[in-house]
């Protein structure tokens, strides 16, 4: 049988993490980690390797682009951090730029795989990731709005007592500040979820506004975007069909089209396999289509 690699580049908090949960739940037989700075990705891999004794068989360590080589899938938490009075704009020109150079590399080793992309914004850059690479739409799988769905159903469910796993609720669109809850189709046993609106507005607030409570608390966000990463991964390897709401390519999606966005997609080891279509109140197409402007709008301000 063929040994499963997973290659993690940008080993950050996000892409540590990342890792050490692919270690824990026994992933992958192989674990390659690549950084700009070779010296942190050295660490965290002797690191985890004194770790071996205590869980499974995988190899871990600190790699080079030749090493994406066979991999399954490559995960992409690189990124660069604003800099004091940095605009969001010149931000992602310099993200772009990063991702232009590891893109670049990835594709001289692998063209195969899939490209799991976090780094932020990540819509924006699955989009750059997928146009740059040319490779099909499915294989090119941005985080999108799965940990803000969890984050929202986890919120949902403290409300209600209901474990989070029992709670169907989506947040699509933009992962980031227009992004939108699906509340006419969140529900528990197909049961449609009865809070009056205060608390609908609280819990999308705080779902919404939950990386910027972590960030002011403690600097990062990486525990929650890792286990959403590990499920991603998890669908991919075991061929699962998971419905999960990763980024992907739209199509005339409630008339919008040539734009990544966060929505219900089947995902299983060839990435994408479909889009589903839902069933949007007129406020949700709306609110749909304002995020991919927002999104297009930016894409565009960067290309100018
Ligand atoms: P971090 O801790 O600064 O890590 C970034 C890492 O990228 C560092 O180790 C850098 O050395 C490395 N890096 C920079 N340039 C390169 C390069 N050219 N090649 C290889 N490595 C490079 O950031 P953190 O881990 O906190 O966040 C990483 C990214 O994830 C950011 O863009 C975040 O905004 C994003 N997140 C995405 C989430 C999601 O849901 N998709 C959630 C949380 C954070």
């Amino acid at each position: 049988m063929s040994k499963t690699k997973i290659v993690v580049i940008g080993v950050g908090a996000v892409g540590a993490t990342t890792a050490y949960t692919l270690l824990l739940r026994e992933r992958a037989d192989e674990l390659v980690l690549i950084d700009a700075n070779k010296d942190k990705a050295k660490g965290d891999a002797i690191d985890m390797n004194h770790g071996l004794p205590f869980v499974g068989k995988t190899k871990v360590w600190a790699g080079d682009y030749e090493d994406c080589r066979g991999a399954s899938i490559i995960v992409i938490t690189a990124g660069a951090a604003q800099r004091p009075g940095e605009s969001r704009v010149d931000l992602l020109k310099r993200n772009s730029a990063i991702f232009d150079s590891i893109i670049g590399e990835v594709l001289k080793h692998n063209d195969d795989g899939i490209l799991l992309i976090a780094s932020n914004p990540v819509d924006i850059m699955s989009y750059f990731t997928w146009q740059k690479s040319q490779w099909p739409v499915r294989r090119i799988i941005g985080s999108g709005t799965l940990l803000d769905s969890a984050r929202f159903r986890y919120l949902i469910g403290e409300e209600l007592g209901i474990d989070p796993r029992s709670v169907h609720a989506h947040i699509i669109g933009e992962h980031g500040d227009s992004e939108l809850p699906l509340w006419s189709l969140a529900n528990v046993a197909g049961t449609g979820i009865r809070l009056d609106e205060e608390k609908k507005e609280r819990i999308f607030a705080n779902t919404k506004d939950a990386a910027y409570e972590i960030i002011a608390a403690k600097g990062a966000t990486y525990y929650a975007v890792a286990l959403a990463l590990d499920r991603i991964c998890t669908a991919i390897l075991r061929d699962e069909g998971a419905v999960l709401n990763v980024s992907t390519l739209l199509r005339d999606y409630h008339g919008i089209s040539d734009v990544y966005l966060g929505v219900p997609c089947v995902v299983d080891r060839g990435g994408v396999r479909e889009v589903l279509q839902l069933d949007l109140s007129e406020r949700e197409q709306r609110e749909l289509r304002l995020s991919a402007e927002k999104l297009k709008e930016l894409i565009r301000s960067m290309e100018g």
